[in-house]
């Protein structure tokens, strides 16, 4: 009998473990290379990819996390290749040197997938899923021109934490702001990386306060995390910012943290940059499936928020057309959805 019952068990194992392996091989496998683990923004897109693909949705997801370093992301993806994943999705640390890992991706036959920040250098992948910067940093920039004259501030003087030097979010959020300081004759006394971090955000700005005090009137930090690191520096330093400062302080990503600061007045306005692009990349994914052509081109939709309403909204041209788009003051309902 006992005999018997070992049999069985022993079948009933092998019969468990060749359906997980066909579940397995049911299993979507996709290798998602991120940039890392810098900022809130980025834990939320992060923790966006690991909600939609997971094993109960038929998803098998590889996550590297590329902690900022181009050759590690390189790496994460030719290891992808070796393991012959179905898909790979990149977040490019910067926008140049894909070409040849691309080409590599398209001889093994693995469609790629971009997200967020863009690949300047080479097409070949089968969608982008993102924002476009640019029109952050016109936008950024048509605000702060339209706050001041409400304001009736005549001279702007201006210093820029970027982002990570060479990624497109830094490249177009300072191209964008920099046509309309150029336009309207506003001096940007500096323009330095800070990482998108909060600690590059505060050396940045002690470095600023050191080299310009008294001489600035507006801080833009490319993303929230480093404007919390100038708010640290500034108070420090005594010197007040936000809407009843002497410093108008702007910011992008619009997290729940930098919407907190909008709300309470340290931050006068921030443009958002939507990090939940999983359930689009999904939809790419499963239009690829089923042998469809996905759009090549997803823009995430955005708001910029801002502490007072003494504005509706601003003009923004856009690839030559001029577009209306609304600001919005925050609200606690706002700040509990945000991401
Ligand atoms: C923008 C994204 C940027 C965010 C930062 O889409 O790539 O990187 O603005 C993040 O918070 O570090």
């Amino acid at each position: 009998m006992k005999k018997n019952l070992v049999v069985i068990a022993a079948m009933a194992a092998a019969l468990c473990m060749s359906v997980t392996a066909s579940a397995d091989e049911d299993l979507i496998t996709i290798g998602f290379a991120q940039v890392g683990h810098e900022s809130d923004w980025r834990t939320a897109s992060t923790q966006s990819c690991q909600d939609v693909f997971t094993e109960e949705n038929g998803y098998d997801l590889q996550f590297v996390d590329c902690d900022n370093d181009s050759a590690t992301q390189l790496e994460a993806v030719r290891n992808f290749i070796e393991q012959d994943v179905d898909y790979i999705i990149i977040d490019p640390i910067v926008s140049t040197g894909w070409d040849e890992v691309l080409t590599e991706c398209e001889d093994a036959g693995i469609p790629v997938i971009v997200i967020d920040r863009t690949i300047d250098d080479s097409d070949k992948y089968a969608a982008w899923v993102g924002s476009n910067f640019t029109t952050e940093g016109l936008a950024c920039g048509e605000w702060l021109k339209a706050y001041a004259e409400a304001k009736g501030i005549e001279e702007i003087n201006v210093l820029v934490i970027e982002g990570t030097t060479g990624s497109s979010a830094a490249i177009g959020r300072t191209d964008g702001f920099a046509e309309i300081a150029e336009r309207e004759g506003w001096t940007i006394l500096d323009s330095q990386d800070g990482d998108f971090t909060q600690t590059g955000g505060q050396e940045i700005m002690e470095s600023y306060i050191k080299s310009y005090e008294g001489q600035f009137n507006v801080v833009i930090c490319q993303n929230d995390n480093e404007a919390f690191g100038a708010m640290d520096a500034m108070t420090a330093a005594g010197i007040s910012y936000g809407v009843d400062g002497d410093v108008i302080l702007v910011s992008f990503d619009a997290c729940t943290a930098g919407l907190e600061y909008v709300q309470s007045g340290d931050i006068n306005a921030d443009f958002e940059c939507n990090p939940l692009a999983a359930p689009f990349v999904e939809e790419v994914i499963q239009q690829l499936e089923a042998g469809e052509t996905p759009e090549t081109v997803v823009y995430m939709e955005e708001h910029w928020y801002v502490n007072e309403d003494i504005l509706e909204s601003i003009t923004v041209t856009v690839d030559g057309e001029e577009q209306e788009q609304a600001l919005t003051v925050v609200t606690d309902e706002i700040v509990e959805a945000q991401y």
